[in-house]
């Protein structure tokens, strides 16, 4: 753990949940950057060919290893959302490039009132030595579109570190069990990196209360990124349409639904940088 960062006992109970595909060198510096007093640790192994169960758990013999249902690091996500009992949620990447110390700054903006605190490194305070100017480009273009469709502030979109109360799940949607399909690559949709903004969102939606923290994106230790700017640019973009597509027939058909749902009689209003509790940077 980094020098005397402990989360107080008096704190909620902290569930990490990090999904892992062949990141077995990366393993120990992102567990040894994690704070002191932990609820529980979940690796979500993408079937990986390295030893990255093995290493997780040697490394903390309580982690939590599960296997997820089908591909792609959305539906990882989605399992180890779905195993986790802690009262806070923190997704973190295994991969070295987001640094578990900040935890405790996440968990203080849920303490202050936030439902999701979203990580930004565009923010004052924040920053990345991993992003490159045309997936920049991309997350500044994407990010437009998600702020002006569905009148958020956002500073950031496509970042992994975020953590939220687990109350707050029936919000996201995201399934966890459905089986892989037998034709396709098995791929449901939600289940790639478009998850990011999914939640980002469909917690806007959902008029959840968004703080963003500034944190510090690091480059990736060992390994290659799993990430395709174009494919998975793309699927980003259908994920923004797609979702407002299916707002605004949702408000049309006027279903009842449970409050936190994404629909309700007002749907289609702007949410007000107010609802969002988006700080503005200067
Ligand atoms: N379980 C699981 N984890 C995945 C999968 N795809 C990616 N991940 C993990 O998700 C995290 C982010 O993936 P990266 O490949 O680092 O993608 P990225 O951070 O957008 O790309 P870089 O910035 O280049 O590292 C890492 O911890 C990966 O190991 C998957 O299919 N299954
Ligand atoms: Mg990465």
């Amino acid at each position: 753990m980094p020098d005397g960062v402990y989360l107080p006992a008096s704190w909620p109970s902290v569930s990490v949940v990090i999904p892992a595909l062949n990141e077995a060198r990366n393993l120990p510096h992102v567990f040894a950057r994690l704070p002191g007093g932990i609820h529980e640790v979940i690796v979500v192994d993408g079937h990986s060919l390295d030893d990255t169960c093995a290493v997780a758990r040697q490394l903390r013999p309580d982690t939590r290893i599960v296997k997820q249902t089908r591909t792609g690091k959305g539906n990882a996500l989605a399992c180890g959302f779905a195993a986790a009992t802690g009262e806070i949620i923190v997704m973190l990447d295994a991969d070295g490039s987001a640094d578990a110390g900040e935890i405790p700054v996440f968990v203080q903006a849920l303490l202050d009132g936030a439902d999701f605190a979203k990580g930004t490194r565009f923010a004052k305070g924040g920053g990345s030595s991993d992003i490159t100017q045309l997936r920049a480009l991309g997350n500044r273009a994407l990010m437009a579109m998600v702020n002006l469709g569905y009148g958020t502030a956002y500073s950031d979109l496509c970042y992994g570190f975020n953590v939220f109360w687990r109350r707050c799940l029936p919000v996201l949607r995201l399934d966890a069990t459905t089986p892989p399909s037998q034709d396709g690559a098995g791929r449901l949709w939600g289940d790639g990196f478009e998850v990011e903004t999914l939640i980002a969102i469909r917690v806007a939606i959902a008029r959840l209360a968004v703080v963003e923290v500034p944190s510090f994106e690091h480059s990736r230790i060992h390994g290659v990124s799993n990430l395709s700017a174009f494919s998975d640019g793309l699927r980003v973009l259908r994920t923004i349409l797609t979702e407002r597509h299916m707002r605004v027939a949702e408000t049309k058909t006027h279903r009842p639904t449970p409050r936190t749902a994404t629909t309700d009689e007002h749907i289609d209003e702007q949410i007000t940088e107010e609802q969002m509790q988006l700080p503005r940077h200067g």
